[in-house]
């Protein structure tokens, strides 16, 4: 009888011990998402739970290339790493505060125990400085939702404190999402020269960005021909964003107040996505080419822009100086000399940007802020940079050159 008591807890313990291996070695039960310029937070499971642990932290943001922001953000990141789980998963979270004041943490849109909803004075003291707080809740649908504080949100929020929290619904819908790309929209007002954003700035912000880079510093998102694409857009900026695809349509099939009926979709070039939700759209790449992803709204695909440059359309300036400028930094403008000469380094204030910029395989592309190129490939077997489109014969315009003005 002991002996095959022992037999039986042997077995036992084996089954145990396959079950967690099996665990940490089986895929995920979902495709995971994509967060360009960013990560997803790891997790580890314990007795059930997925854990995770985010860190409130100043951190230094490479806008682009030449610029480094001062922003707060978690994890050494702004936005924060993406948490990604699965309906009905319960999820627990550590949260450190190593900011410089208290802080909280509210999950934007989850359906959750009121006490667990993070704003700080109502639902749970603030988090001072060094301390660390514990949420658990079960997560009881699915979508895209987002994490911020609910502390000095003004300021913490204008610096770059903002994440994504992704629920995978539990069946896996179909036809089945092969690539899901989540951008977090966001704007900043940094004074040319200067590195730290101004959170007291309400309407004039100069720099919009995607995941807190802006063109050029945007990494392209590159898909398989025929691949389903879900793209999520998440707004905690001061002003609505309306994103739009080149070459497209597509169809918003969610928001952060859950799925879109099949019934009320329909298709669009540009979803616009409002101050405080997430906008989830849905397409087939199904057409080759490096296209054109961006805010529609013009002032928010440039960098850098202040009012305090005066305004020289119209008024000449020594083309010399700007032209020698420009083999330097391609797309540089004159933006004459009064306000900035005492801050002036190659024709522009330190740690800025040029307004509008990036160079293209046709030339310079002349755009900033939230641009940047979908691409669009058969035959890759990789998501890394596949280069530019090489167009097929034929399907360029073509260059007439200058025409007599009778046959125009
Ligand atoms: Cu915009």
């Amino acid at each position: 009888m002991a002996s095959l008591a022992r037999v039986v807890i042997a077995y036992l313990l084996l089954m145990v011990l396959a079950r967690s291996a099996a665990a940490q070695t089986a895929p995920l039960p979902y495709v995971p998402v994509v967060t360009p310029n960013g990560s997803t937070l790891p997790f580890v499971m314990n007795r059930g739970v997925k854990e995770f642990r985010l860190t409130a932290e100043p951190v230094k943001r490479e806008f682009a290339k030449g610029m480094v922001v001062n922003a707060w953000g978690y994890n050494g990141s702004t936005p924060g790493p993406t948490i990604e789980a699965v309906e009905g998963d319960r999820v627990r979270i550590f949260v450190t505060n190593k900011l410089p004041e208290r802080t909280s943490v509210h999950w934007h849109g989850i359906f959750l125990p009121n006490g667990m909803d993070g704003v700080a004075g109502l639902n749970q003291p603030h988090i001072e400085k060094n301390e660390t707080y514990v949420y658990e809740f079960t997560l009881r649908q699915n979508g895209v939702f987002m994490y911020h504080p609910h502390s000095d949100e003004m300021v913490q929020m204008a610096l770059g404190m903002m994440g994504f929290f992704v629920i995978h619904p539990k069946v896996a819908p179909t036809p089945k999402v092969d690539r899901h790309f989540l951008v977090m929209l966001h704007e900043w007002y940094v004074e040319p020269g200067t590195a730290t954003p101004n959170p007291n700035v309400m309407t004039d912000f100069n720099l919009f960005t995607f995941n807190s880079r802006v063109w050029p510093g945007t990494d392209p998102w590159v898909v398989k021909k025929g691949e389903r694409v879900q793209f999520s857009f998440g707004n905690l900026s001061m002003d609505s964003h309306p994103i739009h695809v080149h070459g497209y349509a597509f169809e918003e099939v969610g928001t952060d107040g859950g799925p879109v009926p099949r019934s009320a979709r329909r298709p669009e070039t540009t979803v616009n996505v409002p101050v405080g939700a997430t906008r989830t759209v849905e397409m087939v790449a199904n057409e080759e080419g490096d296209w054109a992803f961006h805010c529609h709204k013009s002032h928010h695909t440039m960098n850098a822009m202040s009012h305090e440059i005066p305004n020289m359309i119209g008024v000449p300036q020594p083309t010399s100086l700007e032209q020698k400028v420009r083999s330097l930094l391609p797309g540089y403008m004159a933006m004459g000399e009064n306000g900035m000469g005492n801050m002036m380094e190659m024709g522009r204030p330190r740690n800025t940007l040029p307004m509008m910029t990036g160079d293209g395989p046709f030339g310079p592309v002349e755009m900033g802020g939230m641009f940047t190129i979908l691409k669009v490939r058969a035959g890759i077997t990789s998501y890394a940079d596949p280069g530019w489109y090489k167009h097929p014969e034929g399907t360029l315009p073509r260059n007439l050159g200058v025409l007599p003005s009778s046959s125009r």
